[in-house]
């Protein structure tokens, strides 16, 4: 069967809770749509990027999707493109393209989403931080290695608890989860 790299990250910042890291970590060994979901929870600090080649060539995946919180967004964001910024501001690699586009085939993602009656849009910032960092790592190596590895991000809301006290947009995990499934189903 073939593999599907599955990465979320661990919480950051002031948060106790990173939905990526619940739903990877639920889906992990699962069999959804013919492929067999092999999870990685990744830090978020700069070890992330060297994590993501090793489990590359560990697993050897025919597909790699990588989750994250983009907290304060109202939408699962399909992310179109990582630019060469890391998050200290510098290139994250001197020789390396100014960005790279997603593999997904973002537009009948995005459809499947909607007739499931999923929020989603697609985005054309992954930011400028670790999921950023962590898409362009992946699909440099990818370019550079020459592998026929087919990759992408996608972004999360906050879940409902982290936002009990704030004036912020939430999902909730099961929607989220439902979502993550249809991305895995439509790759
Ligand atoms: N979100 C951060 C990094 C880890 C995560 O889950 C981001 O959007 O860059």
């Amino acid at each position: 069967m073939e593999k599907l790299l599955l990465t979320g990250f661990e919480p950051f910042g002031k948060e106790k809770i990173n939905p990526s890291e619940i739903i990877v970590k639920k889906m992990h060994g699962r069999n959804i749509g013919g492929k067999k979901v092999i999870s990685q929870v990744l830090p978020v600090n700069f070890s992330c990027g060297e994590i993501i080649w090793r489990e590359i060539e560990n697993v050897a995946p025919r597909y790699i999707l990588g989750l994250g919180l983009a907290g304060g967004r109202n939408q699962i964001c399909l992310e179109r493109i990582a630019i060469n910024l890391s998050p200290e501001n510098k290139k994250i690699f001197v020789d390396g393209a100014d960005a790279y586009f997603s593999h997904l085939p973002l537009e009948s993602i995005l459809e499947e989403l909607h007739k499931n009656n999923i929020p989603a849009r697609i985005s054309n910032s992954a930011g400028t931080y670790f999921c950023n960092y962590v898409m362009y790592y992946t699909l440099h190596y990818l370019k550079y290695r020459d592998l026929s590895i087919k990759a992408g991000f996608v972004h999360l809301p906050y879940i409902p608890e982290q936002v009990l006290d704030r004036d912020l947009p939430s999902m909730s995990l099961k929607t989220m989860e439902k979502a993550v499934e249809i991305v895995i189903r439509s790759i």
